[in-house]
């Protein structure tokens, strides 16, 4: 996988060189004539990079709904669910709430936004963020298929929890149903397997078509914002997640950072949480150890509600935008930033360029002009994959912390260095 990623970049490059909009030849193919770049790069890579994200993207829903009602029917006492959705709501609420504070604090020492001139046009209408409430009412399905089709995953997780816990109430029947999830989810993890087999090629189509497409010379302007986020991002991988493993879990961070190797090449080239659970999941059971019953609960629902690499972009493109515009943010303004920015991430699922429309719910709440974000949409694909390796690193470290809390994680499986 990541050689396909690489050769992706190498291609992806040479391609944005050698066919600029100058000398791009033209090739007639049946009297259409087409841009050899353009053939390439909208035609062969974006149709070869949007299949395979499809292919992933076709696994989440019976995923999610499959292996949780699977986790929950084989949980011993269905009191346990309580105690692991506590935990891992608590931990996940608190990771972001530090990945956000953290970013808003640096993002004001370090002033990214100093003497910047503004661009004029708008880019986003905001959407209303949802309140508390509203998230709240929202998790639960009047109609648990139409949840799914439209890929609702707070959702479907509800649903499947229920539909879980009442297996374990049915008795004989119950045990029918549990036996068929079981089989069904052994089949969709095949699938997983099969996917992943081919992810070098759709890693490298994602890759060429990104590095045929980026737009180089918007880096000029905002170079400080950028390389503020992404340091963010690492010191957020590389330190809170670890100090957490380590003091709460007991366990050897960089054993995690290693193992999830695979999965943070997935998270970066398809930019996407959701589409790269099949193998967060994957990774979280075979390689680290997680049970099954545990993984399929804390999975999904970090996938979803767990963004820290996301609040962390939040926070500093608040802040950016902010001193762009001469806003001098309060105290309050900066609470209701954290608060905004969490919530946003919980009602959303994760896909590409989530982060930037729940931006404009944050900078709508905090009274910053929305169209400050067309400062940075140049960028913000680079950006928005580094952040989905770290929104997919949280929660398989916050999987680890939950599972080692319930005797749940298989020491031996995580300290093997040959898995
Ligand atoms: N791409 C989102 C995710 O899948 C993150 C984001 O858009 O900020 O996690």
């Amino acid at each position: 996988i990541l050689i396909g990623m690489l050769l992706g970049i190498i291609i992806g490059v040479l391609l944005q060189w050698s066919f600029d909009e100058t000398n791009d030849r033209v090739i007639s193919l049946f009297g259409l004539s087409v841009s050899f770049k353009e053939f390439f790069v909208l035609g062969i890579f974006d149709a070869g990079g949007q299949i395979f994200v499809n292919l992933l993207r076709m696994l989440v829903v019976p995923l999610v709904f499959v292996s949780l009602v699977c986790g929950v029917s084989s949980l011993s006492d269905p009191s346990k669910l309580g105690r692991l959705g506590g935990k891992s709501l608590f931990l996940y609420i608190l990771t972001t709430c530090i990945a956000v504070t953290f970013a808003l604090i640096m993002a004001l020492i370090i002033q990214p936004g100093e003497g910047f001139t503004l661009p004029t046009e708008t880019v986003y209408e905001a959407k209303e963020a949802p309140g508390l409430a509203q998230v709240i009412i929202n998790m639960f399905p009047s109609n648990p298929i139409a949840a799914m089709a439209d890929g609702n995953m707070l959702q479907i997780i509800v649903f499947s929890l229920l539909v879980g816990f009442a297996i374990t109430k049915a008795g004989d029947a119950g045990k029918k149903i549990q036996g068929a999830f079981e089989a069904l989810n052994e089949v969709i993890m095949k699938i997983v397997i099969v996917i992943m087999n081919i992810a070098p090629y759709g890693v490298f189509f994602l890759m060429a078509e990104l590095a045929a497409s980026v737009d180089i010379n918007a880096f000029g302007n905002i170079l400080q914002y950028f390389f503020l986020v992404f340091f963010l991002l690492i010191l957020h991988a590389l330190i809170t997640y670890p100090v957490l493993l380590s003091t709460l879990a007991r366990l050897n961070p960089l054993i995690l950072l290693i193992k999830m190797k695979d999965t943070a090449i997935f998270a970066f080239s398809s930019s996407s949480s959701s589409a790269t659970l099949p193998v967060t999941m994957a990774t979280a059971r075979n390689k680290l150890g997680v049970d099954k019953s545990v993984a399929s609960f804390t999975i999904p629902l970090g996938a979803t509600i767990n963004m820290d690499g996301t609040a962390i972009m939040q926070g500093v493109a608040t802040v950016f935008i902010a001193q762009v515009y001469g806003v001098d943010l309060s105290t309050t303004d900066l609470l209701m930033v954290v608060l905004t920015a969490t919530l946003a991430s919980v009602g959303t699922a994760g896909v590409p360029g989530v982060g930037l429309i729940m931006l404009a719910m944050v900078l709508q709440q905090v009274n910053l002009p929305v169209e400050g974000i067309a400062l940075i949409i140049g960028i913000d694909r680079l950006l928005d994959m580094t952040r989905t390796v770290v929104n997919v690193t949280g929660d398989s470290t916050i999987a680890c912390i939950v599972a080692k809390s319930e005797n749940q994680l298989d020491k031996k499986m995580y300290n093997n260095m040959d898995l």
